[in-house]
């Protein structure tokens, strides 16, 4: 199996990229993305801030913004749409003096993939991006699979080869807190098998131990391919606070399209 590509912002290549759709890598991981007076200041505010709010699914898993994945019927959607450009704003102004980590991700994506990269728009709407996720201790992000696809409106197809995902970290616990790789892609039937009766994820005692872990740092940037299995240990003290984005991919000769 692959290993993790280490590289840099200024760096980072369309061949990167393309690398992790392909299997040839695990992962891409730009340590140090965020400055680190942008991620002091982003933290501080972060760290209790009054518009986290639990995950309509699950909770226990609080966030900032409204995730593509929570739409579940016509009112979420439309609420997902509506509130897009306006989350969007929310988590730049958290950063504010400073760029938004986000904001960043979407131009050096925009200069390094050839084609470009695009907020994902459906039926001529468009995606909110840069969601901002709160793990707090003891919260066990179980081995799962993420694809668009769940939560399309119906008869609609996106047409998408593969999905990708950035995460940008903000805090990371002490103790606990790594990301899993298990570098395989079930696909939708045999992923359903493995849920069970779950409502979401795998019980991590039906699959084997990850192929890969690693434990990014605050200020990290990992590129990976959500539709293989993965996981996030639970943090013991501290909440693991991310920037998550997700990216769908048509081909080597089309643009990637945003969203959270
Ligand atoms: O927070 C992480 O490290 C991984 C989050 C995740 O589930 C994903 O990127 O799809
Ligand atoms: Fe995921």
């Amino acid at each position: 199996m692959t290993a993790i590509r280490q590289t840099t912002a200024r760096e980072l290549s369309h061949d990167d990229i393309l690398g992790v759709v392909e299997g040839r890598h695990l992962a891409v991981h730009i340590p140090g993305f965020v400055h680190k007076e942008s991620l002091a200041s982003a933290r501080a505010q972060l760290l209790d801030h009054p518009d986290r709010g639990g995950l309509s699914q699950a909770e226990e898993f609080k966030r900032i913004g409204f995730a593509y994945s929570e739409i579940s019927d016509e009112a979420s959607r439309e609420r997902y749409h509506t509130e897009a450009r306006g989350n969007i704003h929310r988590l730049r102004d958290l950063f504010a003096p400073y760029a938004s980590p986000s904001d960043v991700l979407r131009l050096l994506l925009e200069e390094t993939w050839q084609p470009g990269a695009n907020l994902l728009h459906i039926d001529g709407r468009k995606a909110f991006i840069g969601i901002c996720r709160y793990q707090d201790r003891d919260v066990d992000l179980n081995p799962h699979t993420d694809a668009l696809e769940r939560n399309l409106p119906p008869g609609y197809s996106a047409g998408l080869t593969a999905q990708l995902s950035v995460n940008i970290y903000l805090n990371i616990p002490e103790q606990g807190g790594e990301l899993e790789l298990w570098g395989t892609e079930p696909g939708e039937e045999v992923y359903d098998g493995l849920k069970g009766d779950r409502t979401w994820g795998i019980d991590r005692d039906r699959i084997g131990p990850p192929v890969e872990v690693i434990k990014p740092s605050a200020g990290d940037l990992l590129l990976l391919n959500p539709r293989q299995i993965h996981a996030v240990r639970p943090s013991g003290d501290e909440p693991r606070i991310t920037l998550g984005h997700f990216l769908g991919y048509y081909g080597p000769d089309r643009p990637l399209a945003l969203w959270s």
